[in-house]
């Protein structure tokens, strides 16, 4: 008998026996955890109980089920040990909830109580911080200021009302530094309860989190005491390319919310559209305080939810704008070698490291196409492959996939786009003009050092 039909059991035997007060005791006990191990993104969650709202879909993600308890929403989360495909092959040690990293994201309806049992089963104690939540002072999940911590092997309940719409995230306020460098958080979404003057109605409405990890290529956990140097950068614990597209059909008016755990601000930058921040960490922002964007920052700790028409077919990248961010691991310790002439070293060098290999003679372009020999269970440095060859791409990319024959509610992903024919850069095979440069600016190049005065800027460029 397993743990679900035994209590079933147990609850109609002592229903038999005291009648209606069973009902309420079986329903004071803890609901059930839900545990998810997919990486897939999950489709939305429809809801089935409570107030009714439009659902985000979860990034490589999903959203935890609750009950109705006597008009209250109840959740449960279990904060544990996971182990995160980061992608394909890569596999990484993690502490998360429910069987992810990061956890499932909480839906709520503005005005809906919520309680929200937390069992620890990490090897030492832990407490949730409902992250820019408006919330009674001793429900905020600070261990040690505003509740005891939450020792290993307990549960604890939090509860209160959800006071405002808006996008949130949740992660321990305990122990932090190890704690988020291991995977903690998720993302929290209260909808609006009823029309609200500052959100809009959209068609699709995705979410994640920014987090990133230092992990040695070769190795499954996490090193705890970076605090700059990650070498993992993700969406929702994936790298590109298996960070799933957003996927949205033409014309659609699509919300994307972001949040940022990591250690440093990001730049989130859309191709082919502009787009207005229409939330951020406060709340809907009032359509007066907008302007159109095609990046915006998003700094440690902020959340933001930007907007857009999708009115442009098309495979529109979406990535930060640090260059280093859409790198995978080994990024930081190669040296420049562009110009450095390497004729002949080769070969020696071979004699005595067979698996030597030149990089980055000429850019480190070649990376994305040569198979390197990379250590086991780490991800290439640069890669996935588009229709026309390598992205030369990792970490915080991903693809925005917008098709005049996607289907409404259908976020799968439609595959390569189709250019109609004409509209692709194409190379010119036509006569080149001579090069003039001027002859002044080779005399002069080697004189600029001295040029710089002492104290002074030298060029301004
Ligand atoms: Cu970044």
């Amino acid at each position: 008998m397993n743990l679900n039909s035994r209590r079933k059991f147990l609850t109609s035997a002592a229903a038999s026996m005291a009648g209606l007060t069973v009902a309420r005791s079986a329903l004071a006990g803890m609901p059930e955890p839900v545990i998810q191990t997919s990486v897939e993104t999950a489709p939305p969650l429809i809801p089935s109980t409570g107030r009714p709202y439009n659902p985000v879909v979860t990034v490589n993600g999903w959203t935890l089920p609750w009950r109705m308890n006597n008009g209250v929403k109840e959740f449960h989360l279990v904060a544990e040990p996971v182990v995160r495909e980061v992608a394909p092959g890569f596999m990484v040690n993690m502490w998360g909830y429910n069987g992810q990293s990061p956890g499932p994201t909480i839906e709520v309806v503005e005005g809906d109580r919520v309680r929200i049992f937390v069992t620890n089963k990490l090897p030492e104690h832990t407490s949730v911080h409902w992250h820019g939540q408006r919330l009674p002072n001793g429900m905020d999940g600070v261990g040690g200021l505003t509740q005891p911590q939450i020792p290993a092997g307990k549960t604890f309940v939090y509860e209160f009302e959800a006071r405002r719409p808006g996008t949130f995230m949740y992660h321990p306020h305990a122990d932090e530094m190890v704690q988020m460098a291991m995977g903690m958080m998720g993302f929290w979404v209260t909808h609006p309860k009823a029309k609200h003057p500052h959100i809009a109605d959209v068609d699709r409405d995705f979410c994640f989190l920014l987090n990133a990890f230092d992990v040695e290529p070769g190795s499954r956990t996490p090193k705890i005491n970076t605090m700059t140097d990650f070498n993992i950068w993700c969406w929702n614990s994936r790298i590109f390319p298996a960070i799933d597209s957003l996927n949205v059909r033409l014309n659609d008016r699509v919300r994307i919310r972001i949040g940022n755990l990591t250690m440093t601000n990001h730049p989130i930058h859309l191709h082919g559209h502009e787009f207005l921040v229409t939330g951020t960490d406060g709340g809907p922002t009032p359509p007066s305080t907008r302007w159109y964007e095609v990046t915006t920052d998003v700094a440690v700790g902020q959340m933001r939810q930007i907007e857009l028409i999708a009115d442009e077919e098309g495979d529109w990248a979406m990535h930060c704008h640090k260059s280093h961010h859409t790198m995978n691991a080994m990024g930081h310790d190669v040296p420049t070698m562009i110009g450095v002439d390497h004729r002949g070293l080769v070969g020696k060098i071979q004699k005595v490291a067979p698996d030597y290999m030149l990089m980055g003679e000429r850019g480190m372009a070649d990376m994305g196409e040569m198979e390197m020999p990379i250590p086991e269970n780490t991800a290439p440095m640069m890669t996935g492959t588009g229709q026309f060859g390598p992205l030369e791409m990792g970490g915080m990319f991903s693809v925005f996939k917008v098709r005049n024959d996607q289907k409404r509610g259908d976020y799968s992903d439609p595959g390569p786009y189709k250019f109609p024919a004409g509209t692709v850069a194409y190379e010119w095979n036509g006569v080149m003009p001579k090069t003039e440069r001027p002859a002044s600016r080779v005399k002069t190049a080697p004189a600029l050092a001295s040029a710089v005065k002492p104290g002074g800027k030298g060029m301004s460029h």
